[in-house]
């Protein structure tokens, strides 16, 4: 299958993170890119691209006006005010007051859900050509590719309609759903990434056009915390079309494709045309910052699996953060897709 991939991804690379109480390096860094590039490279899965630039009408499908405007200043915003080093926020208004956030530090605080995320000089050139590579990877669909993937970097799933946290500035998966939605009836998006897709969940809460499923480590136990429970179903017209499975500490291959056999059998009652998987691999046993226990040649499997859905799909990149295996991990399902079984 095709690779669509973009030179810009780069560009968001922040100095550290918070984690556990410490400063540390990023776990999502652009080496994560470089790395899944070589795997794809030494494979010979098919031809690695460059997105066109589909403007910011597909961003604007899914994003609030005024929050891709704020990601878009943010940067300059903050040295201006005078603050040096990545933007990172320190307090976060919106949980006292009702007004539009001014200054860029209110700003900051209306739009971050989690202080993970910094935002650098660039951040938003990367997360701006992220999202341009998924619609890409959609419009490849849309012409009549079986699969493709989006080698999205930086990731998207917990970013909603007017926020960002998680590593997420744009919704790569979402952007990408709803642009396939200008040829196909219902989408569905499986979200296999360790961590709840909280902003993918929010953001096709009240829809029955696009079924999301996800399956996570426990909110009492995992990032975002907040949401992924069972009760999720969906509200309004979308009732229904929303499935959780929070799986505990430990859960390995068994359990874990009994989860996502129970997700294909509900995306297919839904009647879904297109399939767009938010592939992250930090299911893997040896992520660092997740409580999984998948091995490497267990992703060829669930590959496999998702085939059997037997409609057209498009994979975009989320997280996955062992950098040893990560660029074996995402090209075995890549691989197990493709592959005729025996
Ligand atoms: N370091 C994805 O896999 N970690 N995002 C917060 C503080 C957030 C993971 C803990 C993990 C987000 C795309
Ligand atoms: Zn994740």
């Amino acid at each position: 299958m095709r690779t669509v991939h973009s030179r810009y991804y780069h560009h968001h690379d922040p100095a550290f993170e918070f984690h556990a109480g410490e400063l540390v390096p990023p776990f999502e860094n652009p080496r994560r890119a470089e790395i899944i590039l070589e795997s794809l490279q030494a494979r010979r899965l098919g031809d690695i691209i460059e997105p066109r630039d589909f403007g910011r009408a597909p961003l604007e499908a899914i994003h609030k006006i005024s929050y891709l405007q704020f990601l878009q200043d943010a940067y300059t915003d903050w040295r201006q005010a005078g603050y040096s080093g990545d933007a990172i926020p320190w307090f976060w208004p919106n949980r006292v007051v009702e007004r539009t956030p001014r200054s860029i530090a209110a700003k900051l605080g209306s739009y971050a859900r989690a202080g993970d995320t910094p935002i650098t000089e660039s951040s938003w050139l990367a997360a701006y050509w992220s999202a341009q590579v998924a619609v890409e990877g959609a419009q490849q669909i849309i012409d009549g590719q079986r699969a493709a993937f989006a080698l999205c970097r930086p990731p998207g799933h917990h970013a909603s309609r007017a926020a960002y946290g998680g590593y997420c500035f744009l919704n790569n998966a979402a952007i990408a759903a709803a642009h396939l939605r200008s040829r196909f009836g219902k989408v569905g998006i499986i979200d296999i990434d360790f961590h709840h897709g909280d902003g993918t969940q929010e953001i096709f809460y009240e829809r029955d056009d696009i079924f999301v499923g996800s399956i996570h480590g426990e909110p009492e136990r995992s990032f975002p915390s907040f949401s992924g429970y069972a009760d999720e179903c969906g509200a309004g017209d979308g009732q229904g079309a929303n499935l959780n499975i929070p799986l505990p500490e430990n859960t390995g291959y068994r359990d874990w494709i009994q989860a996502l056999q129970r997700i294909l059998q509900t995306a297919k009652d839904h009647g879904i045309d297109v399939l767009v998987v938010s592939l992250g691999v930090d299911t893997f046993e040896n992520d660092p910052i997740s409580f999984f226990r998948l091995t490497t040649k267990d992703f060829g499997n669930i590959g496999h699996t998702l085939s059997t859905l037997n409609k057209p799909s498009l994979f975009v990149l989320e997280g996955g953060y062992a950098m040893k295996d990560l660029g074996e991990n995402v090209v075995n399902v890549l691989d197990g897709f493709e592959a005729i079984p025996v």
